[in-house]
């Protein structure tokens, strides 16, 4: 039996990747809606009844062991209702990360860049009110950048201009201060990632959730493995340079963990 992929276009693909370094024997299936992107603009009630009604059909036809919505404008409207419908499938879901978003800034800043649909969702604002109360969220909804992502996926000619015109308010200053991070909270945009690096006006980090969402698909799958995963376990580095503090430094950008052995 397959697991399932879900989202409209190409940006769940930034899930699947991860999700196929971690389980490479599993059948992954995906399922890129494309004749309704962009989602992100449609209203609530239209895109409910879309989704109920898609997966009714995806789960009746493939009988997936897991369904992975990579998609956080589906998810965060429909994500409860498809779990109900069909409680026999485990759904794996995609939410913009604030939770470790809050847990990793210095300066108490977050972004949060995602589409107009994301950015609306009663279930966006609990997640603020739950992880990040401490902080000072700002949500920027872009209606062109998951089209963007999609043309600069096909080899189209994306300008920097038109990049920088979308993520400009994820710098807006606040009494003086800066954000540290910005939060990818939709799956089409850490194909962008790069660029946005090279067009930041400060340096941040740019929070891509797709490995933590494949390592809650392996503890679905593979409850076993979950704790060989936990951790940085799979990502530690050793060294025995006894300067290891600025190799620290270096590391942690990288996501990795240092032993000095
Ligand atoms: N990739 C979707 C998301 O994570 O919200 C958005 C897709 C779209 O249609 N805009």
């Amino acid at each position: 039996r397959p697991v399932l992929f879900y989202d409209s276009g190409l940006g769940g693909l930034t899930v699947l990747r991860e999700a196929r370094y971690l389980l490479p024997y599993e059948r992954l299936l995906y399922v890129a809606d494309d004749a309704a992107f962009p989602i992100g603009r449609w209203p609530e009630s239209k895109l409910l009844e879309r989704l109920v009604q898609l997966f009714q059909t995806l789960i009746a036809d493939h009988d997936p062991k897991a369904v992975v919505i990579a998609c956080n404008t589906a998810f965060t409207l429909a994500g409860e209702i498809l779990r109900k419908a069909h409680p026999q499938v485990p759904f794996v879901g995609t939410v913009p990360a604030i939770k470790p978003a809050a847990e990793r800034t210095a300066s108490g800043l977050i972004s949060v860049l995602a589409t107009p649909g994301t950015v609306r969702r009663a279930y966006t604002r609990s997640l603020i009110e739950s992880f990040a109360a401490q902080c000072h969220v700002r949500l920027v909804g872009s209606e062109k950048l998951a089209e963007l992502a999609e043309q600069y996926l096909r080899g189209e000619d994306v300008r920097d201009e038109a990049l920088a015109g979308e993520i400009r308010d994820c710098f807006l200053e606040r009494d003086g201060r800066r954000t540290d991070i910005i939060v990818l909270a939709c799956t089409h945009y850490p194909f962008l990632a790069n660029r946005f690096r090279k067009i930041a006006p400060w340096p941040v980090d740019w929070l891509d959730p797709a490995e933590a969402i494949a390592r809650q698909l392996v503890r679905v799958l593979e409850p076993d493995m979950a704790d060989t995963l936990s951790g940085q376990a799979d990502r530690a580095i050793f060294t025995s340079n006894p300067d290891s503090a600025s190799l620290q430094r270096l590391l942690a950008g990288f996501g990795l963990s240092l032993s000095v052995r």
